[in-house]
């Protein structure tokens, strides 16, 4: 039987993304990697063209498509997605709706449906899932020296995904088609990335599968730097254990889709995780995926 949780493998098409920039641009390799995650047991591939590292560039919406709609299409081709669903990470209404239309069935959204005024009419119209994720500002500036600024985070991320949760269905997207994430990185300091994975059960009272994206992220490799006493943040390489020992903590409190880069380990240390603890876990689980 397979497990009432699901991860979602990373397949970045972006030169500058911050852990594989510019591994996966060209079409074939990124259609490679995505067959590999699903080998790994990804139960979702969420392809992007457009990196949100903070200090990235914008990209337009015909060069995200120019990245995008080749791999779409070559995963649909190769006939080995075994199920795997197909998950757009983009927040332009036109570049979700020809990625719907190549077989995405979720559009993962970081600004939470506020970046692209059609956004919200193509996921009611379509049917989709979408992810509405928090983000504090924009990736050009959100982690600027002087912010991010918060009341409680927990509660003021809490709040936002509620008003977005509302908005899209007050808009005709049905309850069920949304997911929620605290968004770890955008626009949060270290120590409200781990305020936020440490009090997460608290936004299981939003009553939607909860998504949450730790994979590499530097927040990582911060807090490795400071216990070695070292002044960088450790390379994205040496931040898989922090990757699983932070999506372990976030199923424990109730999250349900987990956005990794290294799908094999992750899926592993869930498996275990989950097994450990048995129905504390699966009784928040099932309220959840559905
Ligand atoms: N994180 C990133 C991108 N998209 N989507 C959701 N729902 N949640 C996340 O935490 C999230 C996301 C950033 O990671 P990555 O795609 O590896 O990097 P980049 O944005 O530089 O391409």
């Amino acid at each position: 039987m397979s497990p009432p949780y699901r991860v979602m493998g990373v397949v970045n098409v972006t030169p500058d993304s911050f852990s594989d920039g510019g591994a996966f641009l060209d079409a074939d390799a990124a259609v490679a990697h995505a067959l590999e995650l699903v080998a790994q047991g990804a139960d979702i591939l969420d392809v992007g063209g457009e990196s949100t590292r903070p200090g990235a560039e914008p990209v337009s919406a015909e060069e995200e498509l120019r990245r995008v709609l080749p791999v779409l299409d070559g995963i649909a081709a190769a006939g080995e997605a075994h199920g795997a669903q197909l998950s757009i990470d983009t927040s332009k209404a036109d570049v979700a709706r020809a990625a719907v239309a190549a077989g995405a069935s979720i559009v993962n959204d970081v600004t939470a449906l506020r970046g692209d005024p059609e956004m919200v009419a193509l996921v009611a119209d379509s049917g989709v899932q979408c992810c509405l994720m928090h983000m504090l500002g924009e990736p050009r500036t959100m982690q600027r020296a002087g912010g991010p600024r918060y009341g409680d985070v927990v509660d003021d991320v809490k709040a936002f995904l509620e008003e977005r949760l509302e908005f899209a269905v007050r808009a005709g997207v049905g309850e069920e088609q949304v997911m929620l994430d605290p968004g770890i990185g955008f626009g949060k300091t270290i120590a409200h990335n781990l305020e936020l994975l440490d009090r997460l059960a608290e936004l299981t009272a939003l009553g939607r599968p909860l998504v949450v994206g730790t994979s590499r992220k530097s927040f990582i490799g911060r807090i490795l730097a400071d216990t070695a006493g070292e002044a960088e943040p450790v390379q994205t390489e040496r931040r898989l254990p922090g990757t699983i020992a932070t999506n372990v903590l976030a199923l424990e409190r109730g999250a349900s889709v987990f956005r990794v880069h290294d799908v094999a380990p992750v899926r592993d240390a869930l498996a275990v995780a989950a097994a450990t603890l048995g129905e504390r876990w699966t009784v928040r689980g099932t309220t959840q995926t559905s």
